[in-house]
């Protein structure tokens, strides 16, 4: 079976760092894991990529063909031929059969909320026998600001509703918040009304408006977020927990294990 995610999230979030750490972990699952880069304009990288989008197309290239484009533009433009390729995409994922694949995406919000890229590749690996989850990354340096943290939660919905594939949230970086900040990620978070009185604490005159954002956070009560901090060695097991259980990971191999005619005496 297939397996692959497909990490997402805002520019500098710490995509390509998971990818990494979680490339390592998986190792030490005795995984078949792969990471993928799929950033056009990726610099160094911290692991050693199995497919890397750069061999096709890069940011630079793009940018000299046609100078009127600034980096977003390119960058944009890059990823809509990639994300057309699907001839490319098919002759280096096909190689692999039993696998993981982990994708290291672009920073570019509007690649899966304005454009197609994101859902096309989805539809792709499907196609191609993977079971697909997206893993979101919103950047937990934001979380004192309620503007920010309601901004954060939205995105992260608008990529779970425009993707429609499993999903799960991630909140990275926690290593950098104050120990009190840390202790507000256990529970309910984000906590509706805590969220809604803070956001009318400092934007009295859209309470209704704040009113209305709580309700639709409560009621999309999967906009829960896994918190990711490295320095924690429990951090990667529950959330390749999660995912297992969202990809049915364990599913093939309980099946086929279990003998249903066996006689129990
Ligand atoms: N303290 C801390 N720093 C991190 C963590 N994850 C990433 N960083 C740092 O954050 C910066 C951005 O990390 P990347 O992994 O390159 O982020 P990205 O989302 O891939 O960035 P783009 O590809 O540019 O969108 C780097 O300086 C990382 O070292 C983390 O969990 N804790
Ligand atoms: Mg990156």
């Amino acid at each position: 079976m297939k397996f692959a995610q497909l990490v997402i999230g805002t520019a500098g979030a710490g995509k390509s760092t998971y990818c990494s750490n979680m490339l390592e972990y998986m190792a030490s699952l005795k995984r078949t894991v792969h990471v993928m880069n799929l950033d056009p304009a990726a610099d160094a990288l911290q692991y050693d990529p199995s497919i890397d989008v750069r061999d096709v197309i890069t940011v630079s290239q793009v940018m000299e063909d046609r100078p009127e484009l600034g980096p977003n533009g390119a960058l944009v433009l890059a990823m809509e031929e990639v994300s057309r390729d699907y001839a490319y995409l098919e002759e280096t994922l096909g190689d692999y059969s039993d696998d993981y694949l982990i994708i290291d995406c672009p920073g570019q919000i509007e690649l899966f909320t304005h454009l197609d890229v994101m859902g096309r590749l989805s539809r792709t690996l499907e196609g191609l026998g993977y079971r697909v989850a997206a893993v979101y990354l919103s950047e937990s340096t934001f979380i004192s600001d309620p503007g920010a943290l309601v901004y954060s939660a939205l995105a992260a919905l608008s990529a779970m509703l425009a993707l429609g594939i499993p999903h799960i949230n991630l909140l990275s970086k926690v290593d950098l918040l104050a120990d009190d900040m840390k202790k507000s990620l256990s529970g309910a978070f984000p906590d509706p009304h805590r969220l809604v009185s803070r956001l009318n604490m400092d934007m009295p005159m859209f309470s209704t408006v704040n009113d209305t954002i709580a309700e639709l956070v409560a009621d999309y009560s999967m906009i829960q977020y896994y918190p990711l901090d490295y320095t924690d060695d429990d951090t990667l097991l529950n959330i390749v927990a999660q995912l297992d259980h969202m990809l049915q990971f364990y599913d093939d191999a309980e099946v086929g294990g279990a003998d249903f005619n066996e006689d129990p005496e």
